[in-house]
This record gives C-alpha cells, structure tokens and sequence, in this order.
C-alpha cells in the first residue's frame, strides 16, 4: 500500500530506496527555468557539452524581469531564446504569462516529475505532478538526464474536510497552514491532500495551494488526480495527459494535519513573513495605500474573474493604486472576450504586463511606509522595493474588498460572496506563442550580449590546505532569506548572467559593509565564513544566493540548520555546509572572529571541532551524502560533472 507520493517516486526511482532521510536520485520528465535563474541554467547546460536536452520537455519561460529598461534585459531573453532553440527546449517568450500559471495549463502532467530553477515550481501540484525547485544547475543537469537527488521526504496528509464557505478562498487554506507549521514547518517534507474537502476544490485553487507550500519550506505538495484534473485538463485541450492518480485505500504517511474548510475565514499574512497570519477581521481599519493582484500564486482565470465581479461596476478607492497582472495571455484573453477586463479598467485598476512584475520588485514599488496587500506568496523586508514597505498577504477576493474600501474591512459587512466560477469547457489556446525548437538546429546560432559573463571555475576544496583557516565575515538571526542575502528588484535582476557585477549586491539590504569585508578576506588568500541561526536561505531557488557569495570567498556557512534549496546550492558551488552539532554553540561564534577547520576531518555525515578563536573548540556536524562530499572536494558540481563526462 503506497500513499501517491510513494507512488510517483517509486516510478521515477533510479537510485536509493525509499527510507525516509536517505538520499534519493529521482529520473526527471519535465524541466522548466525562468529569465532570472535561465541564463545560468543554459549556460551551466551548455558548459556540459551536450547537443540536446534529454527530458520529455524543457521549458525556458521569460517572466521575472520583462522591462527591459536597457541592453542587458533583452540581450538576456535573446540568448535564453537561442539557447532553447539550439538544445530542443520550448521557450515562453516575454509576456506569454509567469512560468507556473503557464506550465499548469499547458504542459504540467499527472504523475510527472518536474523541476525547475524557481522554488514555486510545486504549483504544478496542483495537477498531480510531483514538482520541486531546484537551483539553476541541479536543473541543467537534470536537463541533461541526470538524475536528480533528494533526501527521501517526510510524507505529511493533508486531511481536508467540508467545503469552502462564504469569503473563505483557497488561499486561507495555505494560510491557515502557514499559521500552524511556520515558514520552517514543511523543511523536508511533501504534504500530499487528501480527504472529501480535495473534490470540492479546482485544480487552480489546488495550485494556488501547492504552490505556497514553497512557503514552509516544503520539498512539494500534490493533489491526487480525479474527475476535476480531467475537466480541467479537458477544458485546456490536454485530455489525453489526464490518467487518474491517488493513494491507495489504508496507504500509511508520516504525519498528518486536517483541516476544515467549512471553519475558514479570510486570512492574510502581516508583515514580514509568509508564517505571521491572523483573520482579515482583526486587520479592519488600516488604511490601504497599494493593491496587488497576480503572481503565480493567484493569477487564474477564476481568481480574476472574481476579482472583476466584485469590483464591476464600481470604482477603487481613488487614493489606493491597483494592480492587476493577470498570469496568462491566456486568461487575459478570456478576460478580454467576456467584457471582465472593461470591469476592472472601469473600476480603475492599472492593467500589468502577464509576468512577475511586483511581486519580484520589478515594478510596482508601494510608497514609503506603504501598506501594500498583495495576492502574492512573500511579503520579506524589503522585496517590494520600498525598504518599509508595510506587505500583506492575502487571497484575491479580500484584496478587491481592500481596494474598494481603501482599508481592511470587517468580512462580514462585505454582503454575500460570489460563487466560486467554474472554468469553461474550453478556453482558447495560445500554444503557437511558445517557440518550438526548429527541426534542423544544427545551424542555430547562440547569441549572446556583454552581460553574458563566462561561468567562472572554482578550485578544488584541497586549494584551502589542510586547515582551513576561515574569518566569520557575517553573523546573522534566524529565517534569512534569499532576499536578503541577494536581493531582486528590477536593476540587479539585470545582473543575473554577470556573477562579477551581482556580487556587489550581496546582503546590501542587511549590512553594507558585508562585500568590502568579504573581499578583503578573500584578497589577502583567506576563506570567509557565513554563521547564521535557524532556516538559513529560506524562500527562493536562486543559486546566485550561493554563486555570488562564492565569488566573494565564501566557502563555509555554519548554521543552526538550512533551507533545501539553498542548502544545495551552497554544495553545487563548493561551499561546505555545516551545522552547530549543539544549537547552543551559535551564541559563542562572533562577526570578526577566526576559525581553523581541520578539513581532514570532515567526512560525510560527521562531526568534528573546529577551533574558534577566543572561544575554543566547538563541535560541527555535515549531513552530507558521500555524493555532496565528494562535489565539495571537488570545487562544486559542474567540476565534478564535467569531470566524470570526461571519464
Ligand atoms: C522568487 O519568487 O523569489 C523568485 C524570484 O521567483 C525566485 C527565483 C529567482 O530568484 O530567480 C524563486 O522563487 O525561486
Ligand atoms: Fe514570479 Fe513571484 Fe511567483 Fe517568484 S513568487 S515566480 S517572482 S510571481
């Protein structure tokens, strides 16, 4: 008896067995990039050598950053064009919608196994697709036919009883998640749903689900596929991908959580994390000066049309800018043939590009102190644009109400709520947008712009000696996260294919001194040493967070314990993880302070002393796999693949 997740990594198994905590190497079916992680990615593809991709499809989406406010931008999405041209990838060029609203209606597959460089790469959950984010070179090996390893996952139910009522939308119910479990709640974990409740559900608002699941740091998160993934599947012209899919009957899990949807009221995220949720009815009263409604959290059709229901007819508070970047040309079609797009201009909302845009801090800025509510999945310190930006997360439907009302209101004086819409039983289809890879490529040239940095090579772990002498360059709290140690927003997202040039970007937010002193160390021959509290590098898959710190002479981060993602990125570019073996340690480790650390020592899965100065000696653990071990020695991975192709 195997529960569904049990099922679709026993299909894609090559390598391990499925025990839980021991590493797994899983067969990929379906890669995906986007624009700000897709330049490495296909240049860390190209570097490998090979002709083509290996995977059933690789998508290459341009959504991130489409504003192109000088050469680099558009240099950029020329190459990621190009490069998928010339490898037999599909691209999604700039506009065409954001990767996982996209990859949901056109590509994503029951029973499929999807990875792509963004963490919210799970949306397609939603499908029954068992997806994860991955860092740009975990995913330019699986498009090379790699295999891609995990630690076998804690397997949690996710029991859902009644049905949806009132205001109450699919958002609430991650939210409420989200307040029990924590933004650390999910680390190695997949929440696979079960129960009455899933029925009652869409596969939209399944994905508007699976896709915060990033949010507790979750592995993946999955629905079974039944009646409404056909109709859903049916509806977008893709019937022959639907095959049923769910647990079996008495299949056992890890853990379990259950929830009542019938009990759920609006919900929304306060600032600044994702976890820190209380009833809309709480909020009633602060004022609202910016409303955002889109990213791949809530950009459906149905979250949409809700949105231009409520608001058809009347007329957005004047003095609260709104928003709307539908997430697909698609539902901007659908949007547009039924009159709903004249409801929302009417209304006074702003009409956005179908991509990131505000939610990535490409645009969009609230003003100082601004209170901003968002449909979206993050609200960290600062990734708005404005520094004290004050980020509310919430579902489409209370968003529209905070518009009217200029302020959050009480949702029991919002009347009676709209019934949730049903899709149509067929919508129209956009799949000539995306460009095919030709039948001949071999005469497809790559082009590049002078943005496009050659990838720099590190050397091997040995190059430190046998002691490796390291000074703690940063310390810092719990929950980091990848926005603060390499913030987006449109002008360094630009910067993406030019490791150099991002690299003076690092931890700007949090301390502005961090890169002379990282340079410093690493000019004068040193190692720098990043320590940090619990849940380091939570949020993003952006190995840039791993790459640009190593460009600075990072080579170890010591932490209470670490996000996945980011965890495995710190090992793709050789730097060694390692954890306080006693949490309490992390008190005694200082900023400034040098660590020797006997490097003869570290064995995967051991623990060891190393010596702080001034403190003594205090013991470390890796939980590494022989396999990381050895990509550490190696100086990273594309060192240890390029290594073993030419073997
Ligand atoms: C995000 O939401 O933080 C991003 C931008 O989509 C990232 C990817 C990136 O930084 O390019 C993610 O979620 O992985
Ligand atoms: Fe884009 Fe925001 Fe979704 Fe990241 S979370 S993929 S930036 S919409």
């Amino acid at each position: 008896m195997k529960n569904l997740t049990q099922k679709i990594l026993a299909d894609h198994l090559v390598s391990g067995c499925l025990e839980k905590g021991t590493e797994i190497g899983l067969h990929i079916d379906q890669t995906l990039t986007q624009d700000a992680t897709g330049t490495m990615a296909w240049l860390q593809f190209e570097a490998l050598g090979l002709d083509s991709v290996k995977t059933d499809i690789s998508l290459s989406y341009v959504d991130h950053n489409t504003l192109q406010m000088n050469f680099r931008n558009p240099d950029d999405h020329r190459f990621l064009r190009t490069a998928a041209q010339k490898f037999g990838g599909v691209f999604s060029p700039a506009g065409t919608g954001i990767c996982h609203q996209l990859h949901l209606e056109n590509f994503a597959r029951p029973g499929a196994t999807l990875v792509g460089a963004d963490s919210h790469t799970p949306t397609a959950g939603g499908i029954g697709s068992l997806a994860m984010g991955a860092g740009g070179l975990s995913v330019a090996l699986a498009m090379a036919g790699e295999p891609y390893f995990i630690p076998m996952p804690k397997i949690v139910r996710v029991f859902l009883e009644g049905s949806l009522r009132g205001w109450a939308s699919a958002k609430d119910i991650i939210l409420e998640l989200l307040r029990r479990r924590t933004v650390k709640g999910g680390v190695g974990c997949v929440f696979e749903y079960a129960g009455p409740g899933v029925a009652t559900l869409s596969v939209p608002e399944r994905a508007t689900i699976t896709n915060m699941g990033a949010e507790l740091g979750a592995t993946a998160s999955i629905f079974p596929s039944d009646g409404v993934t056909r109709a859903f599947l049916t509806s977008m012209g893709r019937e022959a991908d639907w095959k049923e899919l769910k647990a079996d009957e008495g299949a056992s899990y890890d853990e379990e959580e259950r929830i009542d949807l019938s009990a759920l009221v609006p919900m929304a995220a306060q600032p600044h994390m994702p976890d820190r949720v209380v009833p809309v009815a709480q909020l009633a009263g602060l004022k609202v000066e910016q409303v955002c409604i889109g990213s791949c959290t809530n950009s459906s059709y149905s979250d949409m049309r809700l949105v231009s229901e409520i608001l058809a007819g009347r007329r957005v508070c004047p003095e609260t800018d709104t928003l709307v970047s539908p997430g697909s040309k698609q539902v901007l079609t659908m949007l547009a043939r039924e009159g709903r797009l004249e409801s929302l201009i009417e209304a006074g909302c702003r009409l956005l590009e179908c991509s990131c845009g505000p939610c990535i801090g490409s645009g969009g800025a609230p003003v100082s102190r601004g209170v901003s509510v968002r449909t979206f999945n993050r609200n960290f310190e600062g990734r708005s644009g404005t520094r004290d930006g004050q980020i509310y997360l919430v579902s489409p439907v209370t968003a529209a109400q905070a518009a009217l009302h200029g302020a959050f209101t009480d949702p029991a004086e919002w009347g009676e709520a709209p019934a949730r819409p049903e899709l149509p039983e067929s919508v129209p289809s956009i799949r000539h947008l995306f460009v095919f890879p030709p039948e001949d490529r071999s005469r497809v040239e790559i082009l590049r712009g002078p943005n496009i940095v050659p990838l720099e090579t590190f050397p091997p772990l040995s190059d430190a000696g046998d002691v490796m002498e390291a000074d703690v360059v940063i310390r810092l709290g719990d929950d980091i996260t990848t926005d603060h140690i390499m913030p987006a927003g449109a002008a360094i997202l630009a910067l993406r294919s030019n490791i150099p040039a991002i690299s003076e970007h690092v931890f700007e937010r949090v301390d502005a001194e961090f890169v002379a002193r990282a340079k410093a160390v690493r000019d004068r021959g040193g190692c720098g040493v990043i320590v940090a509290a619990d849940n380091y590098g939570q949020g993003s898959s952006r190995e840039h967070a791993a790459l640009a710190p190593r460009h600075l002479g990072i080579r170890v981060v010591l932490a209470r314990s670490l996000a996945r993602i980011h965890r495995a990125n710190l090992i793709n570019f050789g730097i060694i993880p390692l954890l306080f073996a006693k949490t309490e340690d992390y008190e005694s480790v200082s900023q400034g302070a040098r660590i020797r650390v006997p490097l003869k020592d570290l064995v995967p899965g051991g623990t060891m002393n190393v010596d702080v100065e001034g403190v003594g000696s205090v013991a470390v653990r890796n939980d590494l796999s022989s396999a990381e071990f050895n990509v550490i020695c190696e100086g990273g991975l594309l060192n240890a693949v390029r290594r073993r192709i030419a073997r």
